[in-house]
């Protein structure tokens, strides 16, 4: 049985026989899970080489969080923060992906050598997005969003939150094409957590399936978010603190495997190394 069945590949980057690990720096003060833990140059690549020690297969590095409720960093500090680190990782041989919704910093992360360029807007914060990407001819995750942060969970309203998904994630892979974006390059992602609640986001990884058939390599990252600190709460409804989320992120990544995602992205690689690997030799042993 081929190990790339029902995967996919994305044009430009490499090919791994198992669903791929993306482990996360985020470079910010403030993210819901790891905020001020790399806010520092080399702190930062250092981490990042730690956790392609670990098993990351690439490294997406961000500068803003986009965490609910969160306000916007301006552009030069969003490129302080991220094209130093951008450029360690390339040049130590790292596949680099970067996480923005602006147009000026995925070009110069791609001059600094991101070859991957992770927008969780799918293209919709900056118009200039897409025809950056398109003339930079590098791959793009178009994720499902609705807004942003400060906004974003007022916007959880869905009748049927898998064919809703599917339908937005479809028209703006439409627009990507449509701007000049090789499809072959595309990447698409649910945007688990962004304006859904976590019903909502169980509902999606229960239908990853239904994503699948929109024809494109998946990316899930449920990575410490709300969602599983509900399913882990106690009995007074208090949620684990992010970092002690991990055995139940390494728990989606296995279903995301087994399910057919192309990478999921993690803080805590180590756990989500093992479980892809885990999933990989029962789908080998199928
Ligand atoms: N979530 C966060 C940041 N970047 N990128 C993609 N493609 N998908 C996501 O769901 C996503 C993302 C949330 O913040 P974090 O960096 O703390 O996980």
């Amino acid at each position: 049985m081929s190990t790339l069945r029902g995967r996919g590949t994305v044009r430009g980057l490499p090919e791994w026989d198992r669903c791929a690990v993306m482990g996360v720096v985020n470079v910010t003060p403030d993210s819901f899970s790891d905020g001020g833990r790399w806010f520092d140059t080399t702190a930062a690549i250092k981490h990042g080489l730690e956790l392609a020690a670990e098993g990351a297969d690439l490294i997406d590095v961000g500068g803003e969080s986009t965490r609910p409720g969160a306000s916007r960093v301006d552009e030069a500090e969003e490129l302080r923060r991220v094209i130093p680190v951008v450029r360690g990782l390339a040049s130590e041989g790292i596949t680099v992906s970067v996480d923005t919704m602006r147009a000026g910093v995925a070009e110069q992360s791609v001059a600094a050598g991101a070859v991957l360029v992770n927008d969780v807007s799918g293209g919709l914060a900056d118009p200039d997005m897409i025809p950056v990407v398109a003339a930079a001819g590098v791959p793009f995750v178009v994720m499902h969003w609705r807004g942003f942060s400060e906004s974003m969970n007022s916007r959880a309203v869905y009748g049927d939150v898998v064919a809703e998904v599917v339908t937005e994630l479809r028209e703006r892979m439409e627009a990507v094409v449509d701007g000049g974006v090789d499809p072959g390059k595309l990447v698409i992602d649910p945007g688990l957590g962004f304006a859904k609640n976590a019903a909502q986001d169980l509902a999606l990884v229960a239908h990853l399936d239904r994503l699948r058939e929109l024809g494109r390599p998946l990316l899930v990252a449920a990575s410490r978010k709300r969602f599983l600190g509900q399913v882990l709460a106690g009995e007074d409804g208090t949620p684990p603190p992010a970092r002690e989320r991990d055995a139940a992120t390494a728990a989606i990544s296995a279903l995301s495997a087994a399910a057919g995602a192309w990478a999921v992205r993690v803080h805590a690689v180590r756990p989500t190394a093992d479980a892809v690997r885990v999933a990989r030799a029962v789908e080998g042993a199928a």
